[in-house]
């Protein structure tokens, strides 16, 4: 087992991460920008090393300077949490080659998971649904008219090394084609050095379901039942909650299967979920896999009664998994606050916190690094804690968030909570009535005098 994990993260995962390193005996390095000097992973942590100045590219992301951190502290392993170097194929590369084991994908996994239309391609040999499209990357633009005329608009245009949205273009008529797929392979060689299109068939209001799965390094995988992730705004998910209410058994069934047969079929190790665009037939295709341990997670250890985390260590440190798939108990549902103001388009809202109050009692989980007179640094994503409650049956998880985000304070700055508040009194998200376009039509209601 491994004696020191390096957590090349901050925030709330970092502090997520050192938890479970504690519990298990495992002495933690906190690694840290000059901007989170007084952050609560660089508290908690065992040791800490200041890795650079504020910009990411400066710290987090700096490579020679978290592997030389590790190398000081003589630690064994790097957990790399979400985000950041988490799925950096060249990252977990160096790790190997300084006998550090990343606590996640291989190089080779994670390359070939993170070139969207190989991992396509590797899903439909596994025998996992896929979306209807071309084989491959599009070899020109009269390839796409004539694929796209044989299937029928719309379709969506997918850039290879894109994900999370980026590089995507829906294209409901064939004159739009052509300037379509030029300003996608513009935007795909500009964003990711690399124009590899490919084409689907486009599925109209989608829901985004996604599988936990936990592979061991001797071909067993299970899986871990699903999160519904279909709440977003600009890709960005806002709320998510297992069991979806989308659910039947019998999908369950078929998804859970399907993710596990992916995993088992690219032998893959470690934490990872399975994403697949399910339409209003529910027939579920797949989307993406991440080789990562996602913001979500906590949902999933709260109805199975599991810590993920400790499961990625296991699993890196070469301890098998049991092999069981778990179906959920209960219902769980996150709530990801943001400094956000969602009165003015979620505009960023960074600052200093003067007042905080956490929501607590029975079957409240609040995942955070922030406190009283902490200071958010601009630098890094919005989000700054996520509120999980956790009951029986949906309507009292429902419940028990509104009960927590009306006791959750926090002064200085806006926070998206009064967005989740209203949510949470939305109709159609209420009956469980909702897609991927859901956002789209949301609005706030004017802020009510204090
Ligand atoms: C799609 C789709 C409809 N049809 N593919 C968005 C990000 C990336 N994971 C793939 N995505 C989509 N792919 C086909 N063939 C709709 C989306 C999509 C979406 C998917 C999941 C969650 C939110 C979304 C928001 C917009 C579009």
């Amino acid at each position: 087992m491994f004696k020191k994990i390096l957590i090349a993260n901050r925030g709330e995962i970092a502090l997520r991460v050192i938890r479970t390193c504690k519990e298990m005996g495992i002495k933690t390095v906190a690694v840290y920008s000059t901007a989170d000097a007084e952050s609560l992973h660089v508290r908690f942590a065992d040791e800490a090393v200041c890795i650079g100045p504020p910009p990411s590219n400066m710290s987090y992301l700096k490579m020679s300077n978290i592997i030389a951190a590790a190398e000081i502290t003589n630690a064994d392993a790097i957990h790399p949490g979400y985000g950041f170097l988490s799925e950096n194929a060249k990252f977990s590369k160096i790790c190997a080659e300084h006998d550090i084991k990343f606590i996640g994908a291989s190089p080779e996994m994670i390359a070939k998971m993170g070139d969207k239309a190989t991992a396509k391609a590797t899903m439909k040999e596994a025998g996992v649904p896929t979306v209807p499209g071309s084989d491959g990357l599009l070899e020109s633009y009269e390839e796409a008219a004539k694929l796209a005329k044989k299937m029928g608009y719309p379709v969506m245009l997918k850039a290879t090394a894109g994900g999370g949205g980026k590089g995507m273009r829906a294209v409901w008529k064939e004159e739009d084609l052509r300037k379509a797929l030029e300003s996608a392979q513009q935007e795909a060689a500009a964003s990711f050095g690399n124009d590899g299109m490919y084409m689907e068939k486009l599925i109209e209001e989608p829901r985004h379901i996604e599988i936990q799965v936990v592979g061991d390094a001797y071909g067993k995988a299970c899986h871990l039942s699903e999160r519904d992730c279909s709440v977003q705004r600009r890709h960005q998910k806002l709320t998510e909650e297992t069991p979806s209410p989308f659910m039947t058994d019998e999908l369950r069934e078929k998804m859970g299967k399907a993710a596990v047969k992916a995993a088992e079929y690219i032998k893959y190790e470690g934490a990872g979920t399975v994403e697949f665009l399910v339409d209003k037939h529910r027939n579920f295709y797949f989307m993406e896999m991440n080789t990562r341990i996602q913001v979500e997670h906590p949902i999933t250890e709260q109805v199975i009664d599991y810590d993920l985390i400790r499961e990625q260590i296991l699993v890196a440190a070469g301890v098998p998994i049991s092999g069981k798939n778990y179906i959920p108990k209960l219902h769980s549902i996150e709530c990801r606050i943001n400094a956000e103001d969602p009165y003015n388009d979620f505009r960023p809202s960074p600052g200093r916190i003067t007042t905080l109050h956490a929501p607590g009692g029975h079957g409240v989980r609040l995942d955070t690094h922030v406190y009283s007179g902490y200071i958010i640094p601009p630098n890094y994503d919005s989000m700054i804690a996520k509120l999980i409650t956790t009951a029986q049956t949906r309507d009292e998880a429902i419940n028990k968030m509104k009960r927590a985000l009306d006791e959750f304070v926090i002064e200085g700055i806006k926070t998206t909570i009064p967005f989740h508040r209203q949510l949470m009194d939305h109709p159609d998200y209420i009956a469980g009535n909702y897609t991927t376009k859901f956002m789209e039509d949301f609005r706030m209601k004017p802020e009510e005098e204090e």
